[in-house]
């Protein structure tokens, strides 16, 4: 599926080892363990209902090749970040008939497939840690390359100000290093071309998010994303535009890392948050990326960050930052668990089994929560044909607490302040964006609120709780979004 394909969709990551189990069992899963819990493709395929029914139409599942064996000095490789046969599956999560089912059952409930894939690095145990590079490994582990001229010299990564450093020396430590492979050298990359090719036909896959790809020259790219042929999004970990912006070029877009350090610095520190920094990312974002925004990934969790709710467990602040995502421009991620309420803080408290929560919905407000910026996506998208193509704007608010952002048909009002706090937010008649008298509808409470004569509009509020605004009109043919308008 292309670009435009997946912009009309939300998806759903989930940490495969930590989703869901085949055989429906629910072991215990302590994360600071660091080891295979038991998740597989199989428990994903089981649980399919549980994800389309809070109105996702895409998943984001771990990588899928085989990884090193057994332990490491930083556990096991549950994770799946830590490839070893690229022409291999990863047994602990299923066959290639299971894959292929994942698939082929997605495809059947309508649903995209997305696979996360490693590219820069393979991983083995190193055999004997006093002996010196390049004698610490057996290449013979590492498939299809087997030598030590596939990679890099060994030398760790230890200034990311030098680009050459981030993406010819390795991630890890000298007690799990990655080994970084050489994709300078011309038979490593037809190497990945041809296998990334492969990996896409093979499980009629729909989608890539690329890890590390900032450790990888851009040039790599291009020709990387059209052998896969279908929408990639690269993870370029950094809080700075500029610096991600040309990855935008040789891969359809970026996971929206600036924005989300923004996003969560506004709402995780009171109300001395930075809103405007929000508005100031997202407009550089815009500006500067290859298609604006519209391509990006747009989250608020992920497995390499704290979950919000280890830092904020006001229910009105979660709800603000979990809205985020699904009324500016990218295409929206949640992170499982989190409609769950998990709260784990840094990696690897931030992977806990989902199956430990018996994907219960009934009386989870998150839960709904997001069905219903689901439905609002999806009904704005259905409403409004440019709604896509329509970049977000923002109107200035008095309140450093608020932040107003216009996307038609949404006027999402968002604020720090917190369920004991009342907030106001003022959309002057000269933004444009409303007739006279005009009925809109909050869709998360369905209270209505009418503009001024001139169409400007004011909106107080106490209780701290986000609005995502729709005229009644755009929702008088929707079927069930506040039904009743
Ligand atoms: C292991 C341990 C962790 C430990 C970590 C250092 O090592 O388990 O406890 O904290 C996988 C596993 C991890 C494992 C790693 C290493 O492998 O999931 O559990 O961590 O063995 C991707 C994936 C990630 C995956 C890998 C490896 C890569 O999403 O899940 O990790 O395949 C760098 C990479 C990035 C990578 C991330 C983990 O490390 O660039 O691709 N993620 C700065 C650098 C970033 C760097 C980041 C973290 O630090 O610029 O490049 O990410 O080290 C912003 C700044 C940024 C700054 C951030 C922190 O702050 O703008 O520049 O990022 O404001
Ligand atoms: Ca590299």
């Amino acid at each position: 599926a292309s670009a435009d394909d997946w912009t009309k969709r939300s998806i759903y990551q989930v940490v495969t080892d930590r989703f869901a189990l085949g055989n429906g069992s629910s072991p215990s899963c302590d994360t600071s363990q660091r080891n295979y819990c038991g998740g597989n493709w199989q428990g994903i395929i089981s649980h399919l209902d549980y994800i389309q029914d809070m109105g996702f139409d895409a998943i984001w599942i771990s990588p899928v090749v085989e990884n090193v064996q057994g332990t490491t000095s930083e556990g096991e490789a549950y994770h799946g970040y830590w490839p070893q046969n690229i022409n291999s599956l990863n047994t602990n999560f299923g066959s290639a008939d299971d894959l292929k089912s994942l698939s082929s059952a997605l495809h059947d409930k309508g649903m995209y497939l997305m696979v996360d894939v490693v590219v820069n690095h393979l991983v083995a145990n190193p055999t004997n840690t006093s002996s010196v590079w390049p004698e610490t490994f057996d290449y013979s582990l590492l498939q299809p390359f087997g030598g030590s001229n596939s990679f890099h010299t060994q030398c760790f990564i230890s200034d990311y100000n030098n680009q050459t450093d981030v993406e010819q020396c390795w991630l890890g430590d000298s007690g799990l290093p990655l080994l970084d492979l050489d994709t300078e050298n011309s038979t490593v990359v037809d190497t990945m071309y041809s296998w990334i090719k492969n990996l896409v036909s093979e499980y009629s896959v729909d989608g890539l998010r690329v890890d590390t790809a900032k450790h990888i020259r851009q040039d790599f790219w291009p020709d990387f994303a059209s052998n896969a042929g279908v929408y990639t999004v690269g993870e370029i970990l950094i809080g700075n535009v500029t610096y991600a912006a040309p990855y935008t070029k040789g891969l359809d877009s970026v996971l929206d890392y600036p924005t989300y350090y923004a996003v969560y610095d506004a709402f995780t520190n009171g109300t001395s948050g930075n809103m405007s920094a929000i508005t100031d990312l997202v407009t550089q974002a815009q500006d500067q990326y290859n298609h604006g925004t519209f391509y990006v990934g747009s989250f608020v969790e992920n497995q390499d960050n704290p979950r919000i709710q280890s830092t904020v467990t006001d229910q009105s602040i979660v709800k603000n930052v979990m809205t985020w995502p699904f009324i500016n421009d990218g295409i929206p991620i949640l992170y499982y668990g989190q409609e769950q309420g998990y709260q784990g803080g840094n990696d690897p408290a931030n992977r806990e089994a989902l199956w430990l929560s018996g994907f219960n919905t009934d009386n989870k407000p998150l839960v709904t929560h997001v069905k219903t910026l689901n439905a609002a996506r999806k009904q704005a998208i259905s409403y409004n044909s440019s709604f896509l193509t329509t970049k977000a704007s923002f109107i200035s608010q008095s309140s450093t607490s608020a932040l107003a952002v216009s996307k038609p048909p949404f006027l999402t009002l968002l604020t720090n302040g917190g369920s004991s706090s009342s907030a106001s937010w003022s959309i002057p008649s000269s933004a444009g964006l409303y007739s006279g008298s005009e009925t809109l509808v909050d869709v998360l409470t369905c209270d209505t609120v009418t503009t001024g004569s001139d169409g400007s509009l004011s909106v107080s509020a106490s209780g701290g709780l986000p609005k995502v605004l729709m005229p009644a009109e755009a929702l008088s043919k929707s079927g069930s979004l506040c039904s009743s308008q």
